[in-house]
């Protein structure tokens, strides 16, 4: 589909099929020519005059076959005419921004939508695209706004003129929409794990099997299996889909206490890791169960799905526990149990990473501006004298207002529209 869109588009489609502007948004059959009359190609016309159209300018879309040398003749006859050029990339998106078509939260969950790869990140950037971040964040901007403008009436007013206790209701105010906006904040990265991809980590000692579990959930030889103790050093990163989740797994050394310089430092890369995920797999030996690692017995917490591996071997008694904490029984080499346990991620992933439910923010640049927001308003709550209060106000919707554009976007837009080109 190829789309023109401003001034020159109704121009355009006419000289191109040499006829008058069709019906709007009406699929029309029509003769695509080439500057000397040749035909191109045979497709259909949509004209969406202005505002109804994507980019809230004339609009003009061609569908035609989607050849290399069809789209280069229909690109080429287009150039022909004056005032056209090819839009940079996300321009479409931006003019849209800029009449007012999307807020900046909508254009990024569109550039997340194009990019999504996974059926969690297709529904939360469409959740965005529709507006219920941006809508969040237009209520709370408005509220402040309303607060503003009440304290400022205070300034303006004598007190006879106004009803009284309007600072204390205000002051009320502040608090449950900090408390609102702290809560949203505190949602354990939810919005931006689902569009970046959730963190898991393999971790045990060495030998267990972690090498050969990554491999058999990503289905493919990713990282190195041997009989050798301590053969994984780096850490080995496989992104997937796990249920509909992207979920980035992370296979790193095993544990030990080693004199080896390069093991000591994987095995400082693997504790690293098993910190920083989102989820760690803990991976017990179980070709010498009984005996159970103490080392990552150590980081058996509530973000942690501990298994024993080798079940094949016969050694483990059920239900299986490490240190009373339930584990599976898989193995790598059979795939006995591998179901389940994907399946004891998955759940993991989905009971912390929900992609319902209230909107999650998605981006860093969401979460700067609401601290910054936070920081104003906890300001506001003890500052002293109306003009002050309504100041610190004021800044706080401005943070707010930035975060869909409706304030000091310059700068944002660049970035934003950044992402239809490179991808996330
Ligand atoms: N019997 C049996 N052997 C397994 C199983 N999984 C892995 N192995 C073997 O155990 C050995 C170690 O496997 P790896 O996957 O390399 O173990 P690792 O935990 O990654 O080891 P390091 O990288 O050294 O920390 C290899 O010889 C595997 O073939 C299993 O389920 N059953
Ligand atoms: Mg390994």
């Amino acid at each position: 589909m190829i789309r023109v869109s401003g001034p020159q588009a109704a121009a355009a489609l006419a000289r191109l099929t040499g006829r008058a502007t069709p019906t709007a948004r009406k699929a029309t059959r029509v003769r695509l020519l080439a500057k000397d009359g040749e035909l191109i190609d045979e497709g259909l016309a949509l004209w969406f005059p202005a505002p109804a159209s994507f980019t809230g300018e004339d609009v003009v879309e061609l569908h035609v076959h989607g050849g290399k040398a069809v789209i280069g003749g229909v690109l080429e006859a287009l150039a022909c005419g004056e005032g056209l050029r090819p839009a940079e990339p996300g321009e479409f998106t931006r003019r849209a921004f800029e009449l007012g078509k999307l807020d900046l939260t909508a254009a990024e969950g569109l550039a997340d939508l194009v990019n999504a790869e996974t059926a969690s990140q297709r529904r939360l950037a469409l959740r965005q695209l529709r507006g219920e971040l941006g809508g969040l964040y237009d209520s709370w901007r408005n509220r402040l706004l309303r607060a503003v403008a009440h304290l400022e009436a205070t300034i303006d007013f004598s007190d006879e003129e106004l009803p009284g206790g309007i600072e204390e209701e205000i002051r009320g105010q502040v608090v449950a929409l900090s408390g609102e906006i702290e809560r949203h904040l505190a949602d354990g990265h939810r919005g931006e794990r689902l569009r970046d991809g959730i963190h898991l980590a393999i971790v045990g000692p060495p030998n267990a099997g972690k090498s050969s579990l990554l491999n058999v959930i990503a289905r493919r030889e990713a990282a190195i299996v041997s009989a050798q103790p301590g053969t994984t050093r780096d850490v080995v990163e496989v992104a997937l889909d796990v249920g509909g989740y992207p979920v980035v797994i992370a296979d790193t050394a095993g544990l030990r206490d080693t004199a080896e310089e390069v093991e000591k430092e994987g095995v400082r890369r693997a504790r690293m890791r098993a910190r920083d995920a989102d989820l760690t797999l803990a991976v017990f030996d179980g070709g010498v169960w009984p005996a159970v690692d103490g080392l990552t017995m150590a980081l058996l917490d509530d973000k942690a799905i501990a298994v024993v591996n080798k079940s094949d071997l016969g050694r483990l008694d059920r239900p299986v526990e490490v240190g009373g904490f339930p584990a599976k029984a898989v193995s790598a080499l059979t795939g006995e149990g591998i179901d389940a346990m994907i399946g004891a991620v998955e759940q993991a992933v989905a009971t912390r990473f929900d992609s319902q439910g209230t909107p999650a923010l998605t981006r860093i640049r969401h979460r700067t501006a609401l601290e910054e927001c936070c920081r104003s308003l906890r300001r506001a709550a003890t500052a002293e004298g109306v003009e002050l209060v309504a100041e610190d106000l004021r800044r706080a919707a401005r943070a707010v207002g930035r975060i869909t554009g409706r304030v000091d976007v310059e700068e944002i837009l660049d970035v934003i529209f950044r992402d239809f080109c490179i991808g996330k």
